[in-house]
């Protein structure tokens, strides 16, 4: 632990690099014509100790985020987003996208378990922008 991580965020894994992905799972952010947001795929699986490249895009008119968490750190990220809408995220396991743009994330997923992936812009998880991300075992 380096202090100020989770223990939740050392459980979904690390960073990993390109050359060691099996896979790579293309991710659409989105709003909806009945307002809602929402990720395509809605659900993520991949395997315990498995390297995945996430291509994310914005498919939006706004701007959205992707972060991957354990459920616990989801919630206190989302209530610190609420407190500081204009919060940047640092962090390896996210990335936020202007309307049109494209990101990736690599990464090396740890332990099998049950994991979240979500946009934490305020209002956006109510809307819909969140879902699950089961590690399974191998
Ligand atoms: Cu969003």
């Amino acid at each position: 632990m380096d202090g100020m991580g989770h223990q939740d965020e050392m459980a979904i894994g690390e960073p990993g690099t390109a050359a060691e992905a099996s896979r790579t799972i293309a991710v659409s952010m989105r709003e909806t014509d009945d307002g809602a947001m929402v990720f395509e795929p809605s659900r993520i699986e991949v395997g315990a100790r498995e390297t995945v490249r996430l291509a994310i895009t914005n498919d939006g008119e706004t701007e959205h985020e992707f972060v991957m968490d354990g459920t616990g750190a989801i919630r206190e990220h989302k209530a610190l987003m609420e407190k500081f809408p204009e919060m940047e995220h640092a962090d390896p396991n996210a990335v936020r996208l202007q309307p049109g743009e494209s990101g990736e994330i690599v990464w090396t997923f740890g332990k099998a378990g049950d994991f979240e992936f979500a946009c934490l812009i305020p209002g956006h998880y109510e809307s819909g922008m969140h879902g699950p991300l089961v590690v399974t075992k191998n």
